[in-house]
């Protein structure tokens, strides 16, 4: 019968002499369960009690101090390897700093706060509505029957469920916004609302998600004069063209009675786009007294209140100011394309120019 005093001499030094790979194949041998200390275990069935005994507790006392030694290598040898680890891994400050490419401004986020900035110049107050509406608030709070075009399913994502019995858009327009604070707010009101909008089309000119920007004035003795004066100041000032002509073309939208049409001039020579003073016209926005159906809707009273209201594609506005071509593009997220159209933040401190 081997002697439990040479086994643990010859266990402990070649403990002491394995690698992390060499003590997990030691583990297994020697005291796994067909390793060689259970080996001896099982031994112990031929033997009288009282020797029985004394080898039982030197064969446990070996088991655990192999055990124990085993331990003690394994965390000596991962923190070994961690020190020489640190030790090649110095950090160098010297090192200058790595050049970071700066983000830039999406243009549709520079657009938004052009306009925004514009009006807010002009008196008009921010404001904001969720993507996800009723059909009575985007529909039929703006006098849009359920037979209208723009409510076929062909245009408008549904959703499933309703709320208070109505059912569930992704919102057409930017309305509702200014339905909202219509319901909420006494007059007089003056709002900018710019946001996401959703209709399912898609093609060189259509995305199923847009952007616009639409404003509501509400007040007393308000005129079509004061809605072309405002267009007119808000374009000349967007485009930075003092001369720019501005013509209101009647039209027809069931939220505004009068309605119209805006164009701006333009010339189109050999193939690029000028605008300013010229012998073409763009389109560039729509816009109309609030129909006094409307107003009754969202709990004005026409007799005392008139209001005009505008809206305008952001993607549009956008294209035309910065030379964009496809509507497509402004969604894909390629960085190439927000290095080339996108906007500076800020200006970037450096230690060439000063901070
Ligand atoms: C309320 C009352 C009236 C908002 C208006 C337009 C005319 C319009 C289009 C321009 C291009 C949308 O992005 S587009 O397709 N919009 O022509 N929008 S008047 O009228 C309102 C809005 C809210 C309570």
């Amino acid at each position: 019968m081997q002697d439990v005093d040479a086994v643990r001499g010859e266990l402990l030094a070649r403990v002491e002499a394995a690698d992390l790979d060499g003590l997990e194949r030691l583990r297994v041998a020697e005291l796994g369960k067909k390793g060689r200390i259970t080996a001896l275990m099982k031994d112990l069935a031929g033997l009288d009690p009282d020797a029985r005994r004394l080898r039982g507790a030197a064969l446990n006392a070996l088991k655990e101090e192999v055990a124990n030694a085993l331990e003690r290598r394994r965390t000596a040898l991962a923190d070994a390897a961690i020190d020489a680890r640190l030790d090649g891994e110095r950090v160098d400050l010297s090192l200058p700093v790595r050049p970071e490419r700066p983000g830039r401004i999406h243009p549709i986020s520079q657009t938004i706060d052009e306009v925004v900035a514009i009006f807010g110049e002009m008196g008009f107050a921010f404001a904001e509505g969720p993507d996800i509406e009723d059909d009575w608030t985007n529909f039929g709070a703006l006098n849009i029957p359920p037979e209208h075009p723009a409510r076929q399913e062909m245009d408008t994502f549904y959703l499933p469920g309703e709320r208070d019995g109505r059912r569930l858009v992704l919102r057409t327009h930017t309305s509702p916004v200014q339905v909202r604070t219509m319901l909420n707010q006494q007059p007089p009101i003056r709002i900018i609302a710019p946001g996401r909008t959703y209709r399912s089309d898609y093609d060189a000119t259509h995305s199923p998600m847009f952007h616009q920007v639409e404003g509501l004035v509400i007040d007393r003795d308000l005129h079509m004069g004061h809605l072309k004066g405002c267009l007119s100041d808000f374009l000349r000032a967007y485009f930075a063209a003092e001369d720019l002509p501005v013509r209101f073309r009647p039209s027809y939208f069931p939220f505004t009675e009068p309605s119209a049409e805006v164009d701006i001039g333009c010339a189109r020579e050999g193939g690029t786009l000028r605008i300013g003073p010229g012998r073409d016209w763009l389109e560039i926005l729509g816009c109309g007294m609030v129909n006094p159906v409307v107003l009754q809707n969202c709990g004005i009273d026409p007799s005392q209140w008139q209001g005009f209201a505008f809206g305008m594609g952001l993607e549009r506005i956008g294209m035309l100011k910065y030379g964009i071509p496809d509507l497509r593009t402004f969604f894909e997220s390629d960085l190439r394309w927000l290095r080339h159209y996108g906007f500076a933040a800020l200006d970037q401190p450096s230690l060439v120019t000063g901070l």
